[in-house]
């Protein structure tokens, strides 16, 4: 069994059921257990900053899918929430990402883990602190803890 970690937001339509949706359908998932679920943080947008804010937060999941098969899964769930891509970073009513999994460092096009920007983004360590505080970033040999004193300290 791999540990991999998520994080999943929301900035359209309703946010808070879309996400519960998404946490429902992903412990639905044969070969994934959900084993850690962080709170809810109300986040203002990163990077594109005129579109509403966000609802953000990450899981803890053991599973047996190979990374690739769980952006399979992540994909299909976003596609049957009704996720329409039409800009990238624009709203979204459900994203969700895959942002570590195992100390596996991948490069692919369509799946780089951990995830490039993880360790920018408060809406993604903010979350991750609460469920894997002592995780180490496999390339930045940082723990998440290390990561958030060192962003909240940036800002
Ligand atoms: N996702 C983005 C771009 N900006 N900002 C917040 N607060 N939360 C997000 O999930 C988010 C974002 C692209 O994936
Ligand atoms: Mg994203
Ligand atoms: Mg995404």
């Amino acid at each position: 069994m791999a540990i991999a970690y998520l994080g999943l937001g929301s900035n359209i339509g309703d946010r808070e059921e879309s996400l519960r949706q998404a946490l429902k359908k992903i412990s639905e998932v044969p070969g994934i257990t959900v084993t850690k679920i962080s709170s809810r943080y109300e986040t203002k947008p990163y990077g594109k900053t005129d579109q509403p804010d966000f609802i953000n937060m990450a899981v803890e999941l053991e599973t047996n899918l190979t990374p690739l098969d769980l952006l399979e899964v992540v994909l299909g769930i976003e596609r049957e929430l009704g996720r329409v891509r039409k800009e990238t970073w624009g709203p979204r009513s459900i994203d969700i990402d895959v942002l570590l999994y195992e100390d596996l460092e991948l490069d692919l096009t369509d799946l780089k883990v951990p995830h490039p920007e993880m360790h920018l983004r408060s809406f993604v360590i903010d979350p991750m602190s609460e469920i894997a505080p002592k995780r180490e970033h496999p390339t930045l040999k940082m723990t998440i803890e290390e990561i958030k004193n060192k962003l909240d300290n940036e800002q």
